[in-house]
């Protein structure tokens, strides 16, 4: 093991709600007007700003292999070794660890975490990569990682004998295959509490014969929380902190493709669903279909992902939320900015 991660993790504050928000102070606090309001602070969106130092939506849009940290940081928890068949070996240190999060301005949440975060890092290999994850579990219950994709059945974290105890360590190991957009998260039971407590990340295996040139690729994952434990959710989200693309837009290009890693870990419901205003999308379901249905709204069960592909024709703001209204006012809607590209003279 390579990194233990705990130390770099910074306290939270305390905030108006505290622990077990309920539905109705999270509808309040995505409804109220505040100090904060402004320009943001309008009837559609939440108010107030959580602090982005411990965990950032925009930087999770665009991070995978920790290639948001300082090289010498990065090596702590990711390195690359090519292999003779040109594919290359990536290992990976995680870490469980319980932690409190922010989930919505003063709405916090007692989250069981991968490395202090929700979602966990992405994971981005390309098809044929071996991939080997060092596990830690450094929280107060036992944890697994279960990994979407091939692997034997020693590798699956699912099984009694399979969890890792509080203080132990597994190595997962496999190859990367098949290419494709999966996800990864805790299989210890009550799997519906270990899911929702927030052990869950995105896993993207590229094909090993179309490299991502040009291309704007973003990872979402839509979420919930259950801030008062009635086994309902309070707030939604896509990556974890309500309404936090409405307060602070995903800024994107016009005229350059963008791809949306789209992953639904959602407990409690049934469905989710992302709905793109004023476009649509080429919806790729698992990122394997060979027959992209061309849509504006796609509807995912919790475990299913879909890879869109679109490109901004007009420049502007637009808005992206779950169809399901009750999870748009409870804080999973955003919107994109899209700018002309800038002319270098
Ligand atoms: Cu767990």
């Amino acid at each position: 093991m390579w990194a233990s991660g705990a130390g770099s993790l910074t306290a939270l504050l305390a905030g108006a709600f505290g622990r077990g928000a309920s539905r109705a102070q999270a509808q309040a606090a995505a409804h109220s007007s505040g100090a904060h309001g402004g320009a943001t602070g309008h009837a559609m969106g939440v108010v107030g700003h959580v602090p982005t130092d411990t965990f950032d939506p925009q930087r999770f849009l665009r991070a995978w292999n920790f290639n948001d940290l300082p090289d010498d940081e990065r090596r702590k928890y990711y390195r690359e070794t090519p292999r003779p068949d040109g594919t290359l070996l990536r290992e990976y240190s995680f870490f469980a660890v319980d932690r409190e999060i922010e989930i919505a301005p003063g709405v916090f949440y007692p989250a069981w975490t991968y490395n202090g975060q929700v979602p966990g890092p992405t994971i981005r290999a390309t098809e044929g990569d071996r991939v080997r994850v060092t596990f830690v579990n450094q929280g107060a219950h036992p944890h697994t990682i279960h990994f979407h994709g091939w692997h034997p059945p020693a590798m699956d974290g699912s099984l009694p004998e399979h969890q890792v105890a509080p203080g132990k360590t597994f190595v997962y190991e496999f190859d990367a295959d098949p290419a494709g957009l999966h996800l990864y998260h805790c299989h210890a039971v009550p799997l519906k509490r270990h899911i929702h407590k927030g052990l869950y990340g995105v896993f993207i295996v590229d094909p090993r014969d179309e490299p991502a040139v040009g291309r704007d690729d973003l990872v979402m994952v839509m979420n919930g929380f259950d801030t008062n434990f009635d086994n309902e959710n309070e707030v939604y989200a896509v990556n974890t902190v309500a309404g936090a693309y409405m307060a602070n837009p995903v800024r994107v290009v016009t005229g350059r493709p963008v791809r949306i890693y789209l992953v639904n870990i959602t407990e409690f419901d049934l469905l989710n669903s992302f709905h793109l205003h004023g476009m649509f999308f080429e919806a790729n379901r698992t990122g394997t279909s060979r027959a992209p249905e061309v849509a504006d709204t796609i509807m995912l069960c919790q475990g299913e992902r879909a890879v869109l592909d679109t490109t901004f024709r007009y420049s502007g703001d637009f808005m992206f939320h779950a169809h399901q209204s009750e999870f748009a006012e409870l804080g999973w809607m955003g919107l994109f900015r899209a700018e002309e590209p800038r002319r270098d003279t």
